[in-house]
């Protein structure tokens, strides 16, 4: 299985791996069933270690060197020399930052299996990428490095199918890296505190929505071999969206991780003495005002167990 490192519109790998939506909900809500995180990252900060996913992290492009130390640690292991890659997600945004340069080099001359994959969504929140970049895209740098390319239309998912497939053998069979520049618009707001309308008109989207997007493609395409309907479409969404929403109630009301795990996994290794230190000051504190004062009472019965006796 791929080690993948991914920016943050990356869960369809995950749901794809088998992460279910419960763990989805546990994670976005700071549960005590977020195993990955433990309630310590910001929600859609995912990370499984069963499923060879790397916890995502907030600044941008971090990622990118990562993957290509993990293609490089695939490639000295013998038992997966050959096998696998390591695989990482960024945006053109993303591709701005100094780390995509160090993550290329780096795959390039110590060579790493590590399949770079841009999505090329147009937009890094309000920067549309004619701000980005004054050359031709993220592809256009791959030669530079002397690393493999291929740009292809990110809204057909086939031809997208077929260029990773293809990108992935050839990381693997050369042991070096490949990066892949999918094209697309990205529909969306960046986020739900996002207005987008702000910096582009809503035509232009509504437009996208309908004649070039992947999702509209794919279904004309399966419903054009008689594959999928009108019928299916409904049956399909009305499930997901039943399985959603009983995954976010159920996620929601759920209690919080224990306290402690606040101070855990902070470090590898032997705990410092800071770490001891911060945990007794908040424990004297919680024993000395958390039963009295009303804010802390009513938010520490939000966590699983009694901190004061951990
Ligand atoms: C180093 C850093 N700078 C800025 C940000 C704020 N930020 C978060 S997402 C984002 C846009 C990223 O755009 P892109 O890489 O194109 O990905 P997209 O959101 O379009 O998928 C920015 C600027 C950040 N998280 N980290």
């Amino acid at each position: 299985m791929a080690w993948k490192s991914a920016q943050y519109r990356e869960m369809a790998v995950l749901l794809w791996r088998g992460f279910t939506y419960d763990q989805v909900m546990a994670q976005c809500f700071g549960n005590y069933e977020d195993n990955g995180t433990k309630g310590r990252q910001m929600p859609v900060h995912f990370g499984s270690k069963a499923l060879h996913f790397h916890t995502i992290s907030s600044p941008l492009a971090t990622q990118i060197p990562q993957a290509a130390g993990v293609g490089f640690a695939l490639k000295r292991d013998p038992l997966r020399r050959g096998k696998n890659c390591a695989a990482v997600f960024f945006g053109e945004g993303a591709a701005s930052e100094g780390d995509f340069h160090a993550g290329m080099l780096l795959a390039s001359t110590i060579p790493s299996p590590t399949l770079f994959i841009a999505r090329n969504n147009g937009f890094a929140i309000s920067t549309p990428s004619s701000e980005q970049y004054h050359g031709d895209g993220i592809a256009s740098r791959g030669p530079g490095y002397g690393i493999d390319t291929i740009r292809v239309d990110g809204n057909d998912v086939l031809a997208v199918y077929s260029a990773v497939k293809e990108a992935r053998r050839r990381c693997i069979d050369q042991g070096r890296g490949v990066l892949v520049e999918a094209m697309t618009y990205r529909v969306g707001h960046h986020s739900t505190s996002d207005d987008s309308f702000a910096y582009r008109p809503r035509q232009e989207v509504e437009d996208r929505k309908r004649i070039d997007n992947p999702i509209a493609r794919f279904r004309k395409f399966l419903e054009h071999r008689g594959w999928w309907s009108d019928g299916d479409e409904e049956e399909y969404k009305d499930k997901v969206k039943k399985d959603v929403m009983k995954a976010f109630k159920r996620g929601e009301t759920m209690q919080r991780p224990e306290l402690k795990e606040m101070f855990n996994d902070v470090y590898g290794g032997e705990e410092p003495w800071n770490i001891k230190e911060q945990r007794e000051e908040l424990r004297q504190l919680i024993r000395k005002y958390g039963q009295d004062w009303e804010p802390w009472k009513n938010e520490l019965k939000k966590f699983k167990g009694d901190f004061t006796e951990s």
